[in-house]
């Protein structure tokens, strides 16, 4: 099967895993209702279908991955939603779609984005030990997830060096995809250093996702992005650079045979051309 169709059938299949579970909660109140919105409305699926695929390659059954496959995909979600807020990047469409706040309230996007924040730390605390919660709160809080979005609102004036982009990347992108690589390696109860090799591995997947984000949104006044320093083709050397410190030295920690990381990386990359 060809990588994008490949893609295509593993996002349909997390976006069924995903109406199943959601389909718990009532739907009659306007939270539910903003909740639902905000995860159903067209993502690319990208951090569930990399944490299935390292599951596969360590063996783990679907019972033993789904809570912290969905649990991602609710964190990127909260995030998206908050982003789009007036106080924050002040979007008014997200996905081609009406923003979380645009489409209900701003009241209501921040109750559904905090209770996505939540919910994913419910169903971690369902299935796993703290060591997987403790995970997800390193990568989406002060050190990650939160902590980059803070740096990109601090310098939207200002001039940013190559360094503060590059870091802004590590802990606003590549923070999520750590945790898609590294809670397979925890559940799985692989030993230290493995673990940290997952980790890079990931870390390495979300600085290539990030460069080419920065390709693809592209705007002259755009501050943060990495086209500020790189043209194009300086850029894409930088990914393949880092490919290539993917395959090579993290792939030895999983089963070539079982997963498709590596196909998933060139797919990343050439969503620039
Ligand atoms: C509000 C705590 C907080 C964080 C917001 C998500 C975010 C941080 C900012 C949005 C802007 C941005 C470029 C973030 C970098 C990560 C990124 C590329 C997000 C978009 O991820 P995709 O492309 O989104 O996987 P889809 O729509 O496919 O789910």
């Amino acid at each position: 099967m060809k990588i994008e169709s490949y893609m295509e059938a593993q996002k349909n299949s997390f976006n069924k895993d995903l109406k199943k579970y959601i389909s718990k909660f009532p739907k009659s109140n306007v939270l539910s209702k903003a909740i639902w919105y905000s995860l159903s409305n067209g993502g690319k699926r990208i951090r569930p279908i990399l944490l299935r695929e390292s599951s596969k390659a360590l063996g783990l059954k679907k019972a033993e991955y789904i809570n912290a496959m969905i649990s991602i995909e609710l964190i990127h979600c909260y995030s998206l939603v908050h982003d789009d807020l007036p106080c924050m990047d002040d979007d008014d469409y997200r996905r081609g779609k009406l923003s979380t706040h645009k489409k209900f309230n701003e009241a209501q996007a921040v109750l559904s984005g905090n209770s996505l924040l939540t919910l994913s730390f419910e169903l971690l605390a369902e299935k796993y030990n703290s060591r997987l919660c403790k995970e997800l709160a390193d990568v989406s809080g002060l050190n990650g997830l939160a902590g980059g979005q803070s740096i990109d609102i601090d310098v939207k004036t200002k001039n940013i060096s190559l360094n503060s982009i590059l870091k802004m990347h590590e802990l606003k992108t590549a923070k999520l995809f750590e945790f898609c690589l590294v809670a397979p390696f925890i559940i799985a109860g692989k030993n230290k250093k493995t673990i940290e090799l997952s980790r890079q591995y990931g870390k390495t997947i979300g600085k290539i996702f990030q460069i080419i984000d920065d390709i693809c949104d592209f705007e002259e006044d755009d501050h943060n992005n990495i086209l500020k320093y790189y043209n194009k083709s300086h850029a894409l050397d930088l990914c393949r650079k880092y490919q290539n410190q993917a395959n090579s030295s993290f792939q030895n920690i999983l089963s070539k045979r079982n997963n498709k990381l590596t196909d998933i990386i060139e797919f990343i990359i050439n969503q620039a051309n």
